[in-house]
């Protein structure tokens, strides 16, 4: 699998160059001055987003990154070569962590920024820089200085305004393939999806997105099925919408389906059961219509609060509606 969406890393900057003790030989100039140069800088480390990529699979097997040093500054006030800077490429949305303190340090969001993790250490200063008045000959020189070096953690969190969460097989796929030009791959069978996908929806007056992860199940906080950590990449919506499977509903289940997966949820992040979250009953082109209202109500009398859809992701039903709600309400939030 070559989806990867943490890395851990020791990113060091490279160090200054030293600088220069010389003095100036020329012919018939017997006491040359001092002339020796700075030393030059050391390179910096800088994360850039690529977005023609969504894996941190590069990092995997990276350990140490380093950018190269300054070269010694020389004789004739020659400056020392800068160390050339490292550009590391990440995905849109890459979160850096400090991997000791736990602290959030960037966040890589705009493709035409560039976010420096690890700054080189300026070049030494040459001898010809302390000449005064009362010392013409200096011998006296510093050294670079080091560069920065840190331990950092990498987390992609995905940048999207809706996720889709819910039990494999529910139909979240389906439906973005339906409604977006993503294409995730579909399946009779569970756990179909194996990582995020994101999917950009044209509306009427904006364009927004849509992230399918894979399936939840019962536990999936302690592991099972897929686990949670893939709701990292819905972390960042403003909207939540459950899918619920119409095919295997049954009384009692409707409404334990739901707290399931709400509680899955929280147990990731009490936040996530602050966002808008909506329930979106899939496959009604199973059902007729009556069955279809007994559904409803069940639905209803136990989460009146949260706004309820019926759809169907095959044959797209209901689905113009959603995301004509979905539009409006994501404009609303910003
Ligand atoms: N009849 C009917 N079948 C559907 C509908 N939506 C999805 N399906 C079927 O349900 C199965 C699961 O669909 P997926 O879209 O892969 O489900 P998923 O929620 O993405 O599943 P995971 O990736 O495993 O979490 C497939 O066989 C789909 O063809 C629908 O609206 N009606
Ligand atoms: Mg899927």
């Amino acid at each position: 699998m070559n989806f990867i969406d943490e890395a851990f890393l020791v990113v060091r900057a490279g160090n200054g160059g030293s600088g220069a003790s010389s003095f100036r030989r020329e012919k018939y100039i017997p006491f040359g001055g001092p002339d020796g140069g700075d030393g030059g800088k050391g390179g910096d480390i800088i994360f850039k987003v690529n977005t023609n990529t969504n894996t941190l699979i590069d990092f995997k097997n990276k350990k140490v990154i380093e950018a190269s040093n300054g070269t010694r500054g020389s004789g004739k006030n020659k400056t020392g070569a800068a160390g050339k800077d490292l550009i590391l490429y990440v995905p849109k949305g890459t979160v850096i962590y400090d991997d000791i303190s736990g602290q959030e340090l960037l966040d890589c969001c705009d493709e035409n920024e560039y976010y420096t993790i690890a700054k080189g250490g300026e070049g030494g200063l040459g001898n010809a820089r302390f000449k005064t008045s009362t010392n013409q000959a200096p011998r006296k020189f510093t050294s670079g200085q080091e560069g920065e070096i840190r331990e950092i953690r990498l987390e992609l969190k995905s940048l999207a305004d809706v996720g889709l969460v819910g039990y494999p097989n529910a139909g979240k796929s389906t439906f973005l393939n339906t409604v977006s030009s993503a294409k995730p791959k579909i399946g009779s069978y569970p756990f179909t999806t194996l990582r995020p996908h994101l999917g950009t929806i044209r509306g009427v007056e904006s364009s927004y997105v849509i992230a399918d992860i894979p399936g939840i199940i019962d536990g999936a906080s302690e592991g099972a099925g897929l686990g949670i950590n893939f709701l990292k990449h819905i972390s960042r919506t403003g909207i939540l919408l459950i899918f619920i499977d119409l095919s295997v509903f049954n009384e009692n289940s409707a409404t334990s389906q739901i707290k399931s997966l709400k509680n899955e949820l929280k147990q990731y992040k009490e936040d996530l059961t602050k966002k808008t979250i909506w329930l979106v009953c899939n496959k009604i082109d199973l059902f007729e219509e009556t069955e279809l209202l007994r559904f409803k109500d069940e639905i209803k009398n136990s989460f009146d609060s949260h706004d309820l859809f019926m759809i169907s992701a095959a044959t797209g039903e209901g689905t113009e509606f959603l995301l004509k709600k979905l539009e409006t309400e994501i404009f609303r939030v910003n």
